[in-house]
């Protein structure tokens, strides 16, 4: 292990050119069923950017069409459509399962097999740790190489090649991996949306070995550290199966706020930006290089990626240390974040925590007992008592205005 320290480099400043018409949207047409189904009717998405939003983040209790969200039924609808718009400007299209996903497991490995449209991929992952005792038991899958959390006794651990499944090298690793071995090197999908889906073939593997691996599909913690942690944030973003999603410092891209990041950008700050982070690598979609020149007509941010996860948990671990990584632009899109589980009645599986002093992907210690260890207890080993989970903290002196960033109302929703 080395520090896998990011590069932060500093492109010469671009002007933007802000937006500031009024673009209108279509009115809604037609109505779609609501996911998981309940006989609720969600409203047409309209398309189109919408009103650009500046200096503040998208309001997510109002849909696009402008409807407001009054109710839990209307919340599953509206986390669909920000799913939906996510996918369009920013992640690419996350592909329906697949017609044919098959498992085996043997010794440690779980080998997973799928197929689609005549094409057919393998791929495997090790079960580590896997606790004795009658069961079935929870596990958590690690991103990669990255940092790594101290997991505690009674939780398996299953480590996900991600790069396998689509890789990261820089921008010539664009279509490469075995995701787009099934789908194409031209899908619209970027690396995360394509490990989002990856970890999704993998618990439909659990799903069908129960018997073998003895751990519980539905007690599946997701985590990864730095551009892995972009990916565990995306994947309990779009696999409501997840039951615990643990990004470690995932700063830009995961975590930070793309409007939070220009404004501070637009100051002289070294944070890492969209303009920027297209540059880099091949995370987003291709699509999202025609919206990072003009972040605030994005219809969404990444408060609204976190809300895809709400109320399931979220526990995000960040460093003060770094401007790079998301300084402020993680604590404030978090902090506002927090507010979709303060409308859910469910504070209690929301964590934010930003402490200083450790290097990159160090996993600091003061994280560990009271605030990791709580949420694994209580998410994974179905402890009630694990500890308080209800945390938004940050030891660095952080001067950013939540609620002039989030000038819209929180509902109570039922
Ligand atoms: C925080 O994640 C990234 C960051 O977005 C990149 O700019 C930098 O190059 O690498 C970080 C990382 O993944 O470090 C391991």
């Amino acid at each position: 292990g080395s520090d896998p320290s990011p590069s932060p480099t500093n492109p010469p400043q671009q002007s933007s050119t802000l937006t500031t018409s009024r673009v209108t949207v279509a009115p809604p047409t037609n109505t779609s069923p609501a996911p998981g189904g309940g006989g609720t009717t969600c409203p047409a998405t309209p398309s189109g950017q919408g009103n650009p939003v500046a200096n503040a983040l998208n309001d997510p209790f109002t849909f696009h069409g402008g409807g407001k969200v009054s109710s839990k039924a209307d919340w599953t609808c509206r986390q669909a459509e920000i799913s939906k718009l996510l996918q369009q400007y920013e992640l690419g299209t996350l592909p329906p399962k697949p017609s044919s996903v098959t498992a085996s497991f043997s010794g440690s490995t779980l080998s997973i097999s799928v197929s689609e449209g005549g094409k057919s991929i393998s791929f495997s992952v090790n079960i580590n740790n896997r606790p004795s005792g009658s069961g079935p038991h929870p596990a958590i899958i690690n991103f990669g190489t990255f940092g790594g959390l101290p997991v505690p006794a009674g939780v398996a651990t299953i480590n996900f090649n991600n790069d396998e499944i689509a890789q990261q090298q820089d921008q010539s690793s664009r279509g490469k991996g075995k995701f787009y071995d099934i789908y194409g090197s031209g899908h619209s999908a970027g690396a995360l949306t394509a490990w989002a889906w990856g970890v999704s073939r993998i618990i439909d593997a659990l799903e069908l070995t129960r018997a073998q691996t003895n751990i519980d599909p539905a007690r599946i913690g997701v985590t990864g550290c730095s551009r892995n942690g972009k990916g565990a944030m995306v994947a309990g973003a779009l696999e409501p199966r997840i039951a615990l999603t643990l990004p470690e410092e995932s700063g830009a891209g995961g975590s930070g706020c793309w409007r939070i990041a220009t404004w501070q950008k637009n100051r002289g700050e070294n944070v890492q930006e969209s303009k920027q982070i297209v540059t880099e690598n091949v995370w987003f979609s291709t699509n999202f290089n025609s919206q990072v020149n003009n972040v605030n007509a994005l219809p969404f941010d990444h408060h609204m990626l976190a809300g895809l996860i709400a109320p399931r948990a979220l526990y995000v671990m960040e460093n003060t240390d770094m401007e790079w990584l998301g300084k402020v632009s993680t604590y404030g899109c978090m902090g506002i974040a927090r507010k979709q589980w303060e409308a859910l009645g469910a504070l209690d599986s929301f964590g934010y925590s930003q402490v200083g002093g450790n290097s990159h992907c160090s996993f600091p210690s003061s994280q560990q007992g009271s605030e990791l260890n709580a949420f694994i207890g209580k998410y994974l080993l179905n402890n009630p008592n694990a500890g308080n989970t209800n945390i938004f903290r940050s030891t660095g002196n952080q001067n950013f205005d939540l609620n002039s960033w989030s000038p819209w109302t929180v509902p109570k929703l039922s």
